[in-house]
């Protein structure tokens, strides 16, 4: 009999039940590292059940040794292991003017995990390149039907040989050190740190050494269509880095808070460098108030902040945080629009009330 408790889902917000899109409670931001049953999940297909004694991955394409690597010898391989947030391109889709066409993300599509597995470069290596070898194509055991593509459609990414071969990019087994779950890409999944989460391919069925990006539909669809003014010769751009972000998990949206002391908390990232400050405002807007900041933690996770508030005046008001990081970039209070609603970073607003109880 299937355990209730492992696919309900319950410590998720669910978006969609089928196939699987659910965000984190804002409050359990407040871990260092997201629970397993807590890291946000998006699918755009169905999970395919695998076996994993049968299972095994093919590396061809532009490479001098094409090799087949079973779930053992990859479990055999030197491993390395990384505490990495991953945030998806989508998240704060609803929140951009006007929202796009997708999943409407609030802001829950981003959590921390522990992941180990296997250096993409230590397998590429094993297989050795070709010297014409600049991106791999990763294609995963999921397709199905996309809203804007003809057919079914093999969910694939390919990643530049540069992000690739950095060591902390991984063939991730385990996640939180547990087995990859099966929402989550088992039995293996690529992990690309510091990039949105669409390039961290799931379920990895097929690797494919090229002299070229793939471009095939996903990694069209994850690109930067800005808006053109008119103008034709309007830049599209694949979305690869996180953009500067930070989140208030509490107090929530809607909460409605006696006068006196109150902490505002949160946590903030960057795919360009560590945060050096995080202000938050309690008056919309108006005036901005240095948050303590929690030192860099690794490269590739949050980092937490805290406010104290002095919530003295009755009524309504907005809450929000503005993250700097260290390469200067600032969040904005409306992020650039674009198409399909990618790199939501703008500034985090959280209506909430003070009221005598
Ligand atoms: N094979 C496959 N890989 C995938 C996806 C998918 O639908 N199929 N979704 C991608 C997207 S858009 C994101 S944000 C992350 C989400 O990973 P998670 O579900 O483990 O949080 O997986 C990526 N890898
Ligand atoms: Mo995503």
């Amino acid at each position: 009999m299937p355990d209730p408790a492992s696919n309900s889902y319950c410590n998720l917000n669910v978006l969609s039940p089928d196939p699987i899109c659910a965000g984190v409670f804002l409050p359990n931001l407040h871990a260092e590292v997201t629970p397993t049953e807590g890291h946000f999940i998006r699918s755009h297909f169905a999970a395919p059940k695998i076996d994993s004694s049968s299972w095994t991955l093919p590396i061809t394409g532009d490479v001098d040794s094409p090799l087949s690597l079973s779930y053992d010898d990859l479990l055999k391989m030197p491993s390395h292991e990384i505490v990495s947030l991953m945030e998806c391109a989508g998240n704060s889709r609803s929140t951009m003017q006007p929202p796009a066409e997708g999943v409407q993300w609030d802001n829950g599509a981003v959590s921390v995990s522990k992941w180990r597995g296997v250096s993409v470069k230590t397998v590429l290596e094993q297989a050795s390149l070709k010297s014409k070898a600049t991106d791999v194509l990763f294609e995963g055991a999921d397709c199905g039907k996309e809203a804007h593509g003809n057919g079914d459609l093999v969910y694939a990414m390919s990643v530049p040989m540069a992000k690739l071969l950095e060591p902390d990019t991984i063939l991730a087994y385990e996640m939180n050190g547990e087995t990859l779950p099966e929402d989550h890409g088992f039995p293996i999944r690529l992990l690309v740190p510091g990039w949105y989460g669409m390039a961290s391919v799931k379920w990895v069925a097929k690797i494919t050494v090229m002299d070229h990006p793939n471009g095939g539909f996903h990694e069209k669809d994850y690109s930067i269509y800005p808006a053109t003014d008119g103008k034709e010769d309007a830049t599209v751009r694949r979305v690869t880095s996180l953009k500067v972000k930070s989140l208030v998990s509490t107090p929530t949206k809607g909460s409605v808070v006696s006068p006196g002391r109150h902490k505002v908390t949160g946590v903030a990232w960057s795919g360009d460098g560590h945060i050096v400050k995080v202000e938050v405002s309690t008056d919309d807007d108006r005036s901005w108030h240095t948050a303590k900041l929690e030192e860099p933690n690794g490269t590739h996770t949050w980092q937490h902040w805290e406010y104290d508030w002095d919530a003295n005046s009755l009524g309504h008001t907005l809450l929000r945080s503005r993250a700097t990081d260290s390469a200067g970039n600032v969040q904005q209070m409306l992020a650039p629009w674009n198409y399909r609603g990618y790199e939501v970073n703008s500034i985090h607003s959280v209506p909430i009330t003070v009221r005598n109880s």
